[in-house]
């Protein structure tokens, strides 16, 4: 049976392709080591300590806050999707959320808030560390960089080294669905998302540290391009009336993402990328399915990121998988200042409390609709946190 790959969303690197590929552009591996121990969180409570109430206490506002990690002053993501205003509002919590991606590197951004939670590659060849499906979800390859600076961008600390991320409390569960080639299986990334929201798959062992959020910066290339496949629609159906928001990349065709797995599925709020001024560049997907954007690059002004095996510790890719991520860490926010919010209800806030494209629209032609709006995370957070802002 042929295999039907997902690839990994990114456009390019700091090393350059040239155009916007669909594959990520190779980069050297990260050295060779020993692989981390499994470092388990304990279980997170699901309920705040006083549901019921409107919302938490919240800090006195303090917009002089800014973190002092050298990379800040760069990433402009982060002041155009109002980060530095919501962080007056709440400075995060320990939302978990799981990257289902290349795998776990012990990146310093995360210590003590990440989990090398469990490798889905059955293909021995493609997994590249000689067994099939096992409890370590170390990354190998090429590629392995990729889940990294997903996760740093939704969880770094704020620690006065390398960059900032949003939601600096996160917990972040590894889930390695992608081979040493980029690629991934169908069938493993169904099992990863059940596994990674708490749902019980055959053969592996229970998920200690259920995640309310999952990351997906990568996409089907199925040909034709013309629906949701079958078997990531029952997952993400499954993963959803669990409770749990599915975030995906959009993909890097400059297309339709209705066509495309997940993006084109339902239960999933899909993400697409556009560049420092608020438009869609060329290859970031469009369409009905989109549900907003958020902050992807473009080559020459990427996403600035920690990296351990990026030059200098960094690296500026660009593409939907970066954009992702944003609205997975504002997502995290939202948890962290209540832990009860449903999927529908964090989507909610989230498309309804956009900043508005320049001009009406990301893009002149109508149809290259990028959803809602951009991701405004102090927008979003203000609704959620004032009564009266809500319907
Ligand atoms: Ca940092």
């Amino acid at each position: 049976m042929p295999r039907l790959p997902l690839l990994l969303l990114a456009t390019a690197t700091l090393l350059g392709a040239g155009g916007h590929a669909i594959r990520l552009v190779p980069i050297p591996a990260l050295p060779p080591g020993t692989p981390a121990p499994v470092q388990p969180l304990p279980d997170l409570p699901v309920l705040q300590p006083d549901p019921v109430r409107p919302s938490p206490p919240t800090p006195a506002p303090t917009p002089a806050y800014a973190p002092r990690d050298p990379l800040y002053p760069r990433q402009w993501s982060l002041q155009a999707i109002h980060i530095p205003e919501a962080w007056a509002l709440t400075r995060g919590g320990p939302v978990t959320v799981a990257v289902l991606d290349t795998g776990f590197v012990n990146s310093p951004e995360l210590t003590g808030r990440v989990v090398n939670g469990y490798d889905f590659v059955r293909d021995v060849t493609r997994a590249g560390d000689g067994t099939g499906r096992d409890a370590d979800a170390t990354a190998l390859g090429p590629y392995a960089y990729h889940g990294e600076v997903v996760a740093n961008v939704i969880a770094a600390a704020h620690d006065g080294r390398g960059m900032a991320g949003i939601n600096p409390q996160a917990k972040i569960v590894h889930v390695r669905v992608a081979g040493t080639d980029g690629m991934i299986d169908v069938p493993d990334l169904v099992d990863g998302l059940k596994w990674a929201a708490g749902l019980s798959v055959p053969g592996v062992p229970a998920n200690p540290n259920p995640a309310r959020i999952l990351n997906l910066s990568l996409y089907a290339d199925f040909i034709p391009l013309t629906r949701c496949d079958a078997r990531v629609q029952a997952a993400l159906d499954a993963v959803t009336a669990r409770g749990v928001l599915v975030v995906a990349g959009a993909a890097n065709d400059g297309k339709d993402a209705a066509g495309y797995s997940p993006a084109g599925c339902r239960n999933v709020l899909t993400v697409t990328s556009v560049r420092e001024q608020g438009t869609r560049p060329a290859y970031a997907n469009w369409g009905r399915t989109v549900g907003l954007a958020a902050p992807g690059g473009e080559q020459g002004r990427g996403i600035t990121v920690s990296s351990v095996s990026g030059p200098g510790g960094e690296r500026s890719p660009d593409g939907t998988s970066m954009a992702a991520p944003h609205v997975t860490g504002v997502a995290s926010l939202l948890l962290g200042a209540r832990a009860t919010l449903t999927p529908a209800q964090l989507r909610d806030l989230l498309t309804r409390n956009t900043t508005p494209f320049p001009a009406g629209g990301c893009d002149p032609d109508p149809l290259k609709s990028c959803g809602a709006g951009l991701l405004n995370a102090q927008a979003a957070l203000k609704a959620l946190l004032t009564p009266t802002a809500r319907k």
